[in-house]
């Protein structure tokens, strides 16, 4: 059964599809041939992440998901959170966002920060969301070059080394995306059962 993923980004695409189970078949929006910028207007992500699935939900009629992430820094009081992604603008890098962290944190003694995300599912016509969170701090340099966002400055609790410097398979030991995932997957395996 398919399962649109409602995201321009693939490197979450990629993070995601092999993580959601064997009932149900991952689609991007690329592989659906939906070309369409979701705007994300909310304060915050559980709000953003509804307005994608529904947006999507309402071209296809078809069962789908979407996820808003967001980096939550405990100095910045949870900023850029809801944020991440246009931190240092619109139309700004990965790197121009990193360095405008680093540069707020700097001689900042506070390195704690999480990920989170929040996952909406529109089945069957109805709404569920998954969060998944993950504990880290944010390192003084850029560290890796795998992965993608904001990676390379973020140790996972439980680790030494970045996301960057992980291959997949062990960011998923720690990742916000795999405990949000892993939440739906349980659930879909569910449907269905009874
Ligand atoms: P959508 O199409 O799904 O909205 P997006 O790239 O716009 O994709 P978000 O709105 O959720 O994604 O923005 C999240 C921001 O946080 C963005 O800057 C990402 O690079 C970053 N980010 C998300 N997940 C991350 C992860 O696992 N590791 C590092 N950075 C991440
Ligand atoms: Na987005």
């Amino acid at each position: 059964e398919d399962l649109i993923f409602a995201t321009n980004n693939k490197n979450k695409v990629e993070e995601i599809k092999s993580l959601v189970g064997s009932r149900f078949k991952v689609i991007s929006l690329k592989d659906a041939g939906i070309e369409i910028d979701i705007p994300e207007p909310f304060d915050t992500l559980e709000e953003n992440a509804a307005e994608k699935s529904k947006a999507i939900h309402a071209l296809t009629s078809k069962n789908c998901f979407s996820e808003d992430t967001g980096l939550e820094v405990d100095a910045l009081n949870g900023e850029p959170g809801v944020k991440s992604a246009r931190y240092a603008g619109e139309g700004k890098s990965a790197d121009d966002n990193i360095e405008k962290l680093l540069n707020a944190l700097i001689d900042v003694q506070n390195r704690k920060a999480q990920f989170r995300t929040v996952i909406s599912l529109i089945i069957n016509g109805s709404e569920h969301f998954f969060e998944g969170v993950c504990e880290g701090v944010i390192t003084e340099v850029k560290k890796g070059n795998m992965g993608f966002g904001y990676d390379s400055i973020f140790v996972p609790n439980g680790a030494d080394k970045t996301f960057a410097e992980m291959q997949l398979e062990e960011k998923n030991k720690f990742s916000h995306r795999k405990k949000a995932t892993e939440k739906m997957a349980s659930f879909l395996s569910r449907i269905g059962k009874n």
